[in-house]
C-alpha cells in the first residue's frame, strides 16, 4: 500500500480513539449495518437485497464460510455479511470513462479504501505496453491477448492461475480444468495464505483436511475453545451457535493475546433481550496467551491431562486410543516432558489459569477446538494444530457428536474451490479421475502455491499472471517485493468485481475482466442458472442470484473459464465447453463423476439445504491415514521471541473490512475511529519504549537475514494486549511480512508473528 495517503485522495486517516467495547452486535450493529448498505444501494434495494442472503431459495452470503442453520431467520446475515453484500450490490459504476480520467499512475496512488468505493466494474478493459490508461476491449479481443500471451510461453509452467475463495464449485472446476488441459498445476490460491496449516495438519494426523464438526455438533457440546479467532467481527454469526451452546450448558474457554468483544458478550440482534437487554455472557475463561503461544499451552494441558490419567481412570480415553491412533507412547513421552518454565514463559500465563482450563477440559464428555487465522499464521502453525489433534485425540474428541475439530474457513466457498481441485499439489487419484473422465493427460509435477508464484514472477520464471478474484498484491506478503515481481511479468490478468490495487500493479499489458457476483441474477444459454458452494462444515447447497447484473456487459466466471479455454485450447480440447457455459448442470455431472462425495450432484443439491459431504473421522471414526490411524504427534515446542526492545506484531482485521476490501475506517468494537493505521501496544511496554498514546512511530520489521522492511506513521494506542505483543492492519502492514516468513510445511506466510521495533515518528 502506499505509506502515505496520496494526493487527491480524499481519504484521510485520522484515528480517534476510545475505550474497547465488552459486547458485540445488538442495535448498533443494527444501525451501522443499514447505513453502509443504504450509502451504497438505496433504501428499497437494501431491504429486497438483505431478505434474500442465506435463505434457502436465495443466494450464498458472499460474506464468510459460516454454515447456514436448518432453521432460519428471516434475516439470516449478520452485520459484515449485510456489508459484503452492499459492497456487491452497490449502485455505483466503474465505467471506462473512468479509466480515462485516472490513468494507471493516478490509480496506482490510491488508497485501496477509494479504489473500492468507486463501485462495480462493467466493461473488459485494456492496458496495452506503455500504455498509461486502461481503454475498453472486447470480450473477444481480451480472449485473444490471453491466448496470444499464453502460446508465446516457453511452457505452461510460467503462466500462474491464482483464485480467491469466492468463486463457485462450478467455476472452480472449470478453471482447473483449463489449467491443467492448458499443462500446469500452478494453481495457487488464497488458502495457501490462510487455513493451509489447518489443511496440512489434519491431512496427516486424521486423513482429512477439514473440520470433523458439524453445526449441530457446536449446540452439543460440553466445552468449546475459541482459539486465535475473532468471530464478532469475522464470523458473526458463529455467535448465535455459541450462545445456543451456552443456554445448552456449554462453557467457553478463549485462547487470545487480545480480548476481543464478540467473544465476552453477544447481544443478538434476532432476540428482545439480545437488542435491548443485556444479551449474553460468552466467554466462561479467557486466557490472555503471547503470540504463538499455543502450541506450549496445548502440550501443557495434554500433560496435565496424562498426568490426571495416572490417578483418574478415564481422564485418557483409552479405548479410544487403543483402536484408533497410532503413535501415542512417543506423543505421551514427549507431553510428560513439556518443560513448566518454558511453558509459561511461551505463553505468558500462569500455572493457575492452566489449571483452570485443565478442570474445565476434564470436566467436558464432548470438546471442540475452533480456530482461524491466529493458529495458523505462524512458522510453528502446523506443529501448533497438530498438538491441538492431540488434545482433542486424548480424550475420544474426534468422531462423536459435538466434539472435533473445527477450523473455521475464511473466504465463502474456498472450502469448496479446493474441493473441486484448486490446489497446486493435486492428489494423484484426483488426476486420475480427471484423466478417465476427459481423456487428456494432466501434468502431474507439484505447481507453485502464493509464496514461490510471486518468487517465481520475481526471478522471470513466470511470465502470465491470471486471477480469478481476490486482490493478489495487496492480500500477498512483502508488498514491495510481491509488487516488483508483477511488474516483471509479460501480462496480469484479473476476473474481479471490483477495482482493487492489484489492476494498478500490473505486468507490460493488463486486462480486467469484469464478472457478475453472487448477488446478481446468471441468464445462460437462455436459462437462469445457479451455482453452488461449499461452507466451513462441508455442507454443500445452491446459490441463486436474484438482482439485474451491474451491467449487461458481464460475463459469469464460468462462461469466461469457457470462453478462454476454447479461444486457448482450440479445437484440440475434447471438453465440452460450449456445452458447459449454456448449462451448469452438465458441469455437476462431471463433477459428480470426478470428485468423491458428489455422486447424484444435481439431485441432491435441488433439496433445499444441499447435502453434507462425507467425513471419514466424523462419520465412521476412520482416518484415511497414511497408518490408517489417526496419528498422535510429538514435534518439539516452538514459539517466537522478540530480541530485547522489540515486540511480536500481529497483522489482523478490523471490523470494517473484509480482507483487502476496507468498508469503512472503523473498528467499532476496539474502539478505534476513523483511522486505519494505529498500532496496539500494551501499556507497560509501551511505557518502557517511551511510546505516549496518541505519539506516532515507524514499524520496522527485523528479518533473519538482517534485513529491514518500515511502515511509516502508526498512531500508538495503549491496549489491553498480552505483554510483549503489538496488533496492527492487514494490508496496510504486509509491507513488514518478510516473503520468506512462512510456515514450516504449509508454507503460509507468517503474518502473525512479525519481529518489529517501533521509531518515534511523525503522521505518515
Ligand atoms: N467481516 C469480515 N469477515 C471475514 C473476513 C474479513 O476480513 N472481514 N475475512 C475472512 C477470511 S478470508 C478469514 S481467513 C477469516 C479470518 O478470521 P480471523 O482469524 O478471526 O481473523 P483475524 O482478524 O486475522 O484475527 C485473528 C484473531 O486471532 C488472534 N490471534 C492472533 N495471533 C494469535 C496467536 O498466536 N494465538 C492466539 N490464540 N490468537 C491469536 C487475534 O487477536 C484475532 O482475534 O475471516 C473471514 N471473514
Ligand atoms: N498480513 C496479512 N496478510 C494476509 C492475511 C492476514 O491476516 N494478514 N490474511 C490472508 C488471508 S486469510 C486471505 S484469505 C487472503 C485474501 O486474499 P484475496 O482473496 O486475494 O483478497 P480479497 O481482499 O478477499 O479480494 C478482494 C477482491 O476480490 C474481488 N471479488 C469480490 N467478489 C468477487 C467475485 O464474486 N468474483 C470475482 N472474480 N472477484 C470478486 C474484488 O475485486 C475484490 O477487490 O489474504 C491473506 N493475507
Ligand atoms: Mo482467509
Amino acid at each position: 500500500m502506499a505509506a502515505k495517503p496520496p494526493a487527491g485522495d480524499p481519504v484521510q486517516d485520522a484515528p480517534e480513539v476510545a475505550a474497547p467495547q465488552h459486547a458485540a452486535a445488538g442495535l448498533p450493529a443494527i444501525g451501522h449495518t443499514l447505513r453502509i448498505a443504504q450509502r451504497q444501494m438505496g433504501v428499497r434495494r437494501t431491504a429486497l437485497t438483505l431478505l434474500k442472503v442465506n435463505q434457502k431459495n436465495g443466494f450464498d452470503c458472499p460474506g464468510c464460510a459460516w454454515p447456514e442453520p436448518d432453521k432460519r431467520h428471516k434475516a439470516e446475515f449478520c452485520e459484515n455479511g449485510a456489508k459484503a453484500v452492499a459492497e456487491e450490490a452497490t449502485l455505483r459504476r466503474v465505467a471506462p470513462e473512468f479509466f480515462a480520467a485516472h490513468p494507471v499512475a493516478d490509480l496506482a496512488g490510491r488508497s485501496g479504501y477509494w479504489l473500492g468505493q468507486q463501485g462495480r466494474l462493467t466493461h473488459p478493459m485494456y492496458l496495452p505496453e506503455g500504455a498509461a490508461s486502461y481503454e475498453p476491449v472486447t470480450w473477444e479481443r481480451a480472449f485473444d491477448i490471453i491466448a496470444e500471451e499464453l502460446h508465446a510461453l516457453a511452457g505452461p509452467d510460467e503462466a500462474v492461475f491464482y483464485t480467491s475463495g469466492r468463486t463457485s464449485n462450478e467455476a472452480a472446476f472449470l478453471y482447473q480444468l483449463f489449467a491443467r488441459e492448458f499443462g500446469t498445476n500452478n494453481l495457487p490460491d488464497c488458502s495457501n495464505m490462510c487455513h493451509e496449516s489447518s489443511g496440512s495438519a489434519l491431512t496427516e494426523t486424521l486423513g482429512v483436511g477439514k473440520g470433523s464438526v458439524l453445526l449441530d455438533d457446536l449446540h452439543k457440546a460440553d466445552l468449546i475453545i475459541v482459539a486465535g479467532q475473532n468471530p464478532g467481527t469475522n464470523h458473526p454469526r458463529m455467535l448465535s451457535a455459541l450462545e445456543r451452546a451456552k443456554a445448552g450448558g456449554a462453557k467457553i474457554i478463549s485462547i487470545n493475546p487480545l480480548p476481543e468483544a464478540g467473544l465476552e458478550r453477544f447481544k443478538n440482534p434476532q432476540t428482545a433481550r439480545g437488542l435491548v437487554g443485556g444479551g449474553t455472557a460468552l466467554t466462561d475463561l479467557f486466557l490472555q496467551i503471547r503470540l504463538g503461544g499455543d502450541q506450549a499451552l496445548f502440550r501443557a494441558l495434554n500433560r496435565l491431562i496424562l498426568e490426571a490419567a495416572d490417578t483418574t481412570p478415564g481422564a485418557v480415553d483409552e479405548e479410544f486410543v487403543r483402536e484408533h491412533t497410532h503413535g501415542f507412547e512417543e506423543f505421551a513421552a514427549a507431553a510428560r516432558a513439556a518443560d513448566w518454565d518454558e511453558t509459561l514463559r511461551a505463553t505468558g500465563l500462569t500455572r493457575a489459569e492452566i489449571d483452570q482450563a485443565l478442570r474445565m477440559v476434564l470436566a467436558s464428555r464432548r470438546t471442540i477446538v475452533c480456530w482461524a487465522m491466529g493458529l495458523t499464521q505462524h512458522k510453528h502453525s502446523v506443529p501448533t494444530i497438530r498438538e491441538v489433534v492431540n488434545f482433542l485425540l486424548l480424550r475420544g474428541n474426534v468422531g462423536r457428536p459435538g466434539a472435533g475439530v473445527c477450523p473455521v474457513r475464511g473466504h465463502s466457498n474456498v472450502q469448496g474451490d479446493r474441493t473441486m481441485g484448486i490446489f497446486e499439489r493435486p492428489a494423484p487419484e484426483f488426476l486420475d479421475a480427471l484423466e478417465r473422465e476427459f481423456g487428456f493427460a494432466p501434468p502431474r509435477e507439484h505447481g507453485l502455491d502464493v509464496v514461490r508464484a510471486i518468487r517465481a514472477l520475481r526471478d522471470g520464471q513466470a511470465k502470465v499472471f491470471f486471477a480469478m478474484g481476490g486482490n493478489f498484491v495487496a492480500a500477498s506478503p512483502d508488498t514491495e517485493v510481491t509488487e516488483a515481481a508483477m511488474r516483471r511479468a509479460r501480462l496480469t490478468v484479473h476476473v474481479s468485481t471490483k477495482l482493487n490495487r492489484s489492476h494498478a500493479v500490473t505486468g507490460a499489458r493488463a486486462l480486467i475482466l469484469p464478472t457478475l457476483g453472487r448477488t446478481e441474477r446468471d441468464v445462460r444459454g437462455g436459462g437462469e442458472q445457479f451455482v453452488t458452494v461449499e461452507d466451513s462444515m462441508g455442507m454443500v447447497h445452491a446459490s441463486r442470484g436474484r438482482l439485474e447484473p451491474a451491467s449487461p456487459g458481464l460475463l459469469s466466471e464460468p462462461a469466461i473459464v469457457c470462453r478462454l479455454a476454447r479461444r486457448v485450447l482450440g479445437p484440440e480440447s475434447r471438453t465440452p465447453w460450449e456445452e458447459f457455459e449454456k448449462d451448469y448442470g452438465t458441469i455437476r455431472d462431471r463433477i459428480a463423476a470426478v470428485i468423491p462425495g458428489f455422486e447424484d450432484f444435481n439431485t441432491r443439491v435441488s433439496r433445499p439445504g444441499g447435502f453434507a459431504l462425507p467425513h471419514a473421522p466424523r462419520d465412521s471414526r476412520s482416518f484415511p491415514t497414511a497408518t490408517g490411524k489417526a496419528n498422535f504427534t510429538a514435534a518439539p515446542v516452538e514459539y517466537p521471541t522478540a530480541p530485547e526492545g522489540r515486540l511480536l506484531l500481529q497483522t489482523l482485521r478490523s471490523h470494517d473490512q473484509y480482507n483487502t476490501t476496507i468498508y469503512g475506517l472503523d473498528d467499532r468494537y476496539r474502539g478505534i475511529k476513523n483511522g486505519r493505521r494505529v498500532v496496539l501496544v500494551h501499556p507497560e511496554d509501551a511505557r518502557e519504549l517511551g511510546l505516549a498514546d496518541g505519539s506516532y512511530a515507524d514499524l520496522i520489521s527485523e528479518w533473519t537475514d538482517g534485513s529491514e522492511r518500515r511502515a511509516p506513521g502508526f498512531r500508538v494506542v495503549h491496549y489491553p494486549t498480552a505483554r510483549g505483543c503489538a496488533a496492527s492492519y492487514y494490508p496496510e502492514t504486509n509491507v513488514l511480512v518478510p516473503l520468506d516468513a512462512t510456515a514450516d510445511t504449509s508454507n503460509t506466510p507468517a503474518s502473525k508473528s512479525v519481529v518489529v521495533r517501533l521509531e518515534p515518528s511523525d503522521p505518515a
